[in-house]
């Protein structure tokens, strides 16, 4: 029987890639997103039968709502949660950071996040289904600048760890995901500009939107006895060292 994934932020990068991954091994999608011209593209793309398009800022309870609670039928038993939608905004240290830029990328990382979990979950136990999470290293590893993003990250990583022992005996499956840099647009979100995007990941070798596809497919296609906790994933050239010292 074809099974439904509900994907938010599926209007590039990574929830983007997902979706296309998904249809392609033969899921429904509901592909979310602000940008509904994005969705529309993506819905001539891959067919009204296998996208349906659903528009709304995850910040937004009541048009979230909307958007959710009358689905076709076909769209309606959502077998997979894939909680993708997220940004950083700022690079700048905690003492000069925009406290709005703060607000944001919590209302969006973490509340959003965990209202959408919460309001999916009596239908995911009903269908013993799975949500995936998109983390980051961000959330394990600190880098100057990170601060909140981080933060909100590190929130991400371990909320889906704790929701797998909520869920412990319901047959839900719950993956953490947590990569490293994606040449995605989050590099031109977080900055505002296209040149420090292309700076960042040149020669870099990034992991692509589909690298982490190819994960998430490989995770939601597993018999329904196996559950991957976490994975962390980085192109080969990026690491985790990061100590420094400041001297007097
Ligand atoms: P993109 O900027 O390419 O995609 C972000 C997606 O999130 C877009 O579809 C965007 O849709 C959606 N989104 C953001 N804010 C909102 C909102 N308020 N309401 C609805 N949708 C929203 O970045 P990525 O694909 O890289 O990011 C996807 C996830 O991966 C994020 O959670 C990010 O933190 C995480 N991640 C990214 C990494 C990277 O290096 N790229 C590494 C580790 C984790 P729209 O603007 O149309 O609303
Ligand atoms: C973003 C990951 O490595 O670009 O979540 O900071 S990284």
């Amino acid at each position: 029987m074809t099974k439904t994934a509900l994907v938010t932020g599926a209007t590039s990068g990574i929830g983007e890639a997902t979706v296309r991954a998904l249809v392609a091994a033969g899921w429904r999608c509901i592909a979310t997103g602000r940008r509904a011209e994005r969705l529309d593209a993506l819905v001539a793309d891959l067919g009204a039968d296998t996208v349906h398009p659903a528009v709304f800022d995850v910040r937004d309870d009541a048009a979230r709502d909307a958007a959710l609670d009358n689905l076709p039928p076909e769209f309606a038993q959502i077998d997979l949660l894939v909680n993708n939608a997220g940004l950083a905004q700022g690079l700048s240290p905690a003492q000069e950071s925009s406290m709005e830029d703060w607000q944001t990328m919590i209302d969006t990382n973490v509340t959003a996040m965990v209202s959408l979990t919460r309001k999916m979950l009596p239908g995911l136990i009903a269908c013993k289904g799975a949500i995936i999470t998109i983390g980051s290293v961000a959330g394990s590893y600190i880098y100057p600048g990170g601060n909140v993003y981080a933060g909100s990250k590190a929130f991400a990583n371990h909320f889906t760890l704790a929701l797998r022992a909520d869920l412990h005996g319901t047959g839900v499956r719950v993956t953490s995901i947590e990569p490293g840099m994606v040449e995605t647009e989050f590099t031109l979100v977080r900055t505002g500009s296209q040149q420090a995007s292309d700076d960042l990941y040149s020669g870099v070798h990034p992991m692509t939107g589909e690298d982490i596809a190819a994960a998430i497919l490989w995770i939601a296609q597993l018999p329904p006895h196996l559950n991957i906790n976490r994975i962390e994933l980085m192109p080969v050239n990026q690491d985790f060292a990061g100590f420094r010292v400041a001297r007097d």
